[in-house]
């Protein structure tokens, strides 16, 4: 290996760049400037600026595999990554340069951004969090690389057809994809299926019963590269995706018997493993393939670091130095008994050391509190497709059970309860249990999340273990969420404090003088209405939706799901068009305000598709009603996502943060809005503790029950009925959605919306119905306020510099992977 780069990169310079871009476009796009399509110059565009990455990307690639630091991979199902083009341009410091040298093309590079399509390979919050930390590490210099799963299809795209959710595939490499590499020269075979078998090995006093896998079929994983640049470091990580292939084997085998049409069937089962993304978040729906998708990347990506990354000859019985492997939630879980069968069965490690080792490599990140949530797989399936992991994961089982029993004495309630092994309602494998048996740490995403953890859902683990125990709060990028998403108050921020702040964002800090200076208000007030501009005409170009640009823009989005609950908003637009229709409020007294949402439902989950019915149906009469849509206004545009986010957040004035307490781990969007300078509205929940702690009391608007009240109420018995029987209000607000006020008179169809919410109500929408109406009320009065109203906006900017992803990579290094930067 030598000292030099293997390449330079293209001069920094206008010429430089365009002479670039046009041998891009002539020998790769193979066209000619006047004949180009907008699709061809995107793509040759994104070559180009690949160029300027690629030389640091193979020095990084080389320097960490010479110096064999200690390394982190983060082990993710999903890598929300957004658009690609702006993030490189940023990191390479050429946005300047490529703007000109478009411009002196006669291109608009504007426009170019708009023609890439993001790869959306996530759900939400759980996969942008991904994309967040990698973007983190490579910027922060520290030796990482992420695996995932190339799927050749992402999170669905939605359109809504009569206000109902309608999916439609997303096509996101239809256009060609050009940031990725493909490597199927560093192919993996993936085995699946067929039994286990006993052998003894030795004989005599030496002779060891083992056991091997004989599995039942085969896939191919090859690896897809992606660049993970730095900001302005010189660094470039790799993420690294997998996507499935059948093996030559199998079909040439069936060619030779001549059955072409089989030999193609197998073809598209071996590649259906990463055909398409899962669309439930937070609520896992135990499907083989899943599984499949599960193991394939896992055991791709073990094979690939020992294979590829560890030089030659390495002793792995000293892989913890050299790697943590970080579990992004239950879904790599699977990679526990996967390293364990590398290292006792084709290894030929002894059972206990082959255990030390693997549970020094591990640590487990969990992201719900949700029971429902977490995964369980059955035995029988698990059995039948990974005989030999269902063995070692039963043997793990057995040696920590008997160290439950060693501590505790024979306790059969509490064994059962922390077993692995479930048995009711059927015999499965509770992979939040083997994860946390199998990690060094296990960390909560906030400090509520991670207090309730350890003092609820894995309280046993964290008697038996307290020291496993930490917590890490979330973060997000500042690159991605205010440098590239809000141009404005960058510039203004800068100029206020010098643009330390994009990498070291506590510095943020040092804008707190400027909430006293009015000039600075006004000015921060400027851009924010320059981004509600560029909403207004984004949303009237992308959807066809109009929207005033002078009211309080008041913000939801996130997926749709009950505890979030994006029905409280919903009551509270009902409830301010039924007082301002019923004449009870006048419009004169009314803060104008435009009510945003922006949300999927996962394709199975009906009571969510129906919330989201209800929010359309409910906007349509509230934008046609006369006299309410003069101060009231209600968007929903389809098929939110990572690019919408960057436009829609730096606009907002309101940031709803609404989820029963208890329930949502951290959230990120809270952060995000915070950071771009919106105020909160917001319970007691997740990060929100840790925001409103930061930002202050005056600056955030607290209601709603408390973790422990809300537990409370659950445990003598909650009867949401009498809270609507007691709230005329309330009352008035449902009895209009059951009287079909938004359904054409037709009561039948949101009845099932109203009779859960009277009936069942699990995530507490009525009890907190009242305290949310008058948050709202205190959030009207200070809006009326535009210089007490931007001073806590901009105190919001200057006191969340913590929820940089920066910090929570720090807090990893610290707390659980005991690794460093790579110095240069
Ligand atoms: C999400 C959580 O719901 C959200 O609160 C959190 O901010 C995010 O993960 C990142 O930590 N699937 N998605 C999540 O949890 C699960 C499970």
């Amino acid at each position: 290996m030598t000292d030099t780069p293997l390449i330079t990169s293209p001069e920094h310079s206008v010429e430089g760049f365009v002479r670039e871009f046009l041998r891009e476009l002539n020998f790769t796009q193979g066209t000619v400037l006047e004949r180009a399509s907008t699709n061809d110059t995107y793509l040759a565009l994104a070559r180009t600026v690949r160029h300027y990455l690629m030389a640091r990307w193979m020095e990084t690639t080389t320097a960490h595999y010479r110096r064999q630091p200690k390394a982190v991979a983060y082990l993710s199902a999903e890598f929300l990554l957004g658009r690609q083009l702006d993030n490189a341009l940023l990191a390479a410091d050429l946005e300047e340069i490529a703007a000109e040298a478009m411009a002196s093309l006669g291109l608009d590079l504007d426009e170019l951004r708009q023609a890439e399509v993001e790869p959306g390979l996530g759900n939400g919050g759980l996969g942008r969090l991904a994309a967040c930390f990698i973007d983190s590490l490579a910027t922060m210099s520290v030796p990482a690389i992420g695996y995932g799963i190339r799927y050749e299809y992402g999170i669905f795209r939605q359109t809504f057809v009569d206000g109902r959710q309608v999916e439609e595939p997303d096509h996101w490499l239809d256009n060609g994809s050009p940031w990725e590499f493909a490597h199927p020269e560093h192919e993996v075979t993936v085995s699946f299926g067929g039994h286990t078998e006993k052998y003894t090995e030795g004989e005599g006093d030496d002779a060891v019963e083992r056991s091997r896998w004989v599995p039942g079929w085969q896939v191919l994983g090859v690896p897809y590269n992606y660049m993970v640049p730095g900001y302005r470091n010189g660094r470039v990580n790799t993420l690294r995706l997998w996507s499935a292939r059948a093996t030559h084997a199998f079909d040439l085998k069936i060619f030779n018997y001549g059955d072409y049409a089989e030999a193609v069937r197998a073809q598209t089962f071996a590649e259906n493993i990463s055909k398409v993304l899962y669309p439930e978040d937070s609520t896992p729906q135990g499907k083989e393939l899943r599984l499949q998708q599960q193991y394939f990347f896992v055991a791709c990506s073990l094979r690939d670091f020992i294979d590829q990354l560890l030089p030659e000859g390495f002793d792995l019985h000293r892989l913890h130095e050299r790697i943590c492997f970080q579990l992004n939630d239950t879904h790599p879980v699977i990679a526990v008994p996967e390293l364990m069968r590398i290292l006792v069965d084709e290894q030929g490690f002894a059972w206990e050391e082959a255990w030390e080792v693997t549970r020094r490599c591990f640590a487990y990140t969990c992201h719900t509190l949700l029971p429902e949530a977490l995964e369980v797989w059955p035995v029988e399936l698990l059995g039948r497709l990974l005989p030999r992991h269902l063995e070692i994961i039963y043997r793990i089982n057995d040696e920590f059970l008997d160290e439950v029993r060693a501590t505790y004495g024979d306790d059969e309630l509490l064994v059962r309860r922390m077993s692995i092994i479930a048995e009711h309602p059927f015999r499965a494998v509770r992979m939040a249990h083997l994860a946390t048996v199998a990690g060094t740490r296990v960390n909560g995403v906030a400090e509520l999340h991670s207090q309730l953890l350890r003092d609820k859902v894995l309280a046993d683990f964290a008697r038996l273990w307290p020291e496993k125990f930490t917590n890490v709060t979330n973060g997000v990028t500042p690159r991605r969420f205010v440098r590239l998403a809000n141009p404005g108050l960058s510039a203004l921020v800068t100029e206020a404090i010098g643009d330390g702040w994009v990498t070291d964002l506590d510095r943020l800090r040092e804008l707190e003088p400027f909430a006293d200076d009015p000039e600075f208000r006004r000015r921060f007030r400027d851009v924010k209405a320059a981004n509600k501009q560029r909403l207004v005409e984004l949303l009237e170009r992308r959807d066809g939706i109009e929207i005033p640009t002078d009211t309080m823009l008041d913000v939801m989005v996130k997926r749709l799901h009950e505890y979030k609950r994006q029905t409280l908003k919903i009551l509270h637009v009902i409830s301010l068009y039924d007082r301002i229709v019923s004449g009870e409020l006048d419009v004169a007294e009314v803060v104008p305000r435009t009510v945003v949402f922006g949300a999927k439902a996962a394709p199975g989950y009906v009571m969510a598709k129906e919330i989201i019915a209800l929010i359309n149906h409910v906007g349509a009469v509230v934008n046609s009603h006369p006299v309410a849509s003069q101060v009231l206004r209600v968007a929903f545009p389809a098929n939110y996502d990572v690019t919408v986010a960057e436009t829609l957040i730096p606009a907002a004035d309101l940031s709803e943060q609404i989820s029963l307490a208890g329930k949502e781990a951290s959230g990120t969007g809270n952060m995000k809005f915070a950071l771009n300078g919106a105020l909160t509205i917001g319970t007691d929940d997740g990060a929100n503790v840790e925001i409103r702690q930061l930002v202050g009391d005056d600056n955030f608007f607290l209601f709603g029950l408390t973790e422990p009240e809300a537990a409370a109420i659950a445990e003598t018995g909650y009867r949401p009925s009498a809270y609507y029987e007691e709230n005329p209000v309330l009352r008035r607000a449902l009895d209009l959605v059951a009287r079909g006020e938004f359904s054409g008179g037709d009561r039948s169809v949101f009845e099932p919306v109203v009779s859960n919410l009277l009936g069942e109500d699990r995530f507490m929408v009525l009890a907190d119905f009242q305290a949310y109406l008058d948050a709202q009320d205190r959030v009207e009065a200070a809006y009326r306020d535009p210089e007490a109203w931007s001073r806590s906006a901009v105190l919001n900017v200057a006191r969340s510099g913590f929820f940089s992803s920066d910090r929570s990579m720090r807090d990893y290094l610290d707390r659980i992977w005991h690794a460093e930067p790579l110095a240069d």
